[in-house]
């Protein structure tokens, strides 16, 4: 379970296999780009820590993370592509737009992993103000981007 006491991106070096050869696509939403940024630089360190070659991560932005199924569906499509990360933040409003937002995007990552049979790592955070947002996207929560980066890396393991 999510904590706030301590840095999640803290995570057991079990099961990190080689993936020089793996192929990542990486989709990012536009909104909150402050901290979109830093989630994808967090995964993107991660994936070069861990092995893999810049040529073979593929990025493409979309505007909201509602868009981010739809994205991750195009990428899981292509045959060369091992796992896809989406990474995105939805921060609570005043209004249940916010509901709907994180139902579809995480009802549509999930669908996209299950049909594709890939890795689709949900790098979504879905705080309640911008600072939990910047706590968990390279803060004193460490960066959910790293953390999606290592999910996908482990999961191409099995
Ligand atoms: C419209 C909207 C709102 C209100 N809030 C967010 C948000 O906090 N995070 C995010 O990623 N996207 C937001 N969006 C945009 C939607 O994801 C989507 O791009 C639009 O509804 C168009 O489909």
């Amino acid at each position: 379970m999510a904590t706030s006491l301590k840095s999640l991106s803290t995570h057991s070096e079990k099961n990190i296999q080689d993936i020089s050869d793996k192929k990542f696509g990486i989709v990012v939403a536009e909104w909150n780009e402050e901290v979109t940024e830093s989630l994808y630089n967090g995964a993107l360190e991660t994936l070069l820590k861990y092995g893999a070659k810049k040529e073979n991560l593929f990025r493409k932005n979309v505007p909201g993370s509602f868009e981010l199924p739809l994205a991750a569906q195009w990428l899981a499509a292509l045959e060369e592509i091992d796992a896809v990360i989406c990474l995105g933040c939805v921060v609570q409003g005043e209004t249940r737009h916010f509901d709907f937002i994180c139902d579809a995007v995480a009802h549509g990552i999930t669908n996209v992993g299950l049909k594709f049979d890939k890795p689709v790592i949900f790098g979504v955070l879905t705080p309640n103000t911008q600072q939990q947002a910047l706590d968990r996207a390279g803060g004193k929560h460490g960066n959910k981007g790293d953390e999606a980066a290592i999910t996908a890396i482990k999961m191409l393991g099995f």
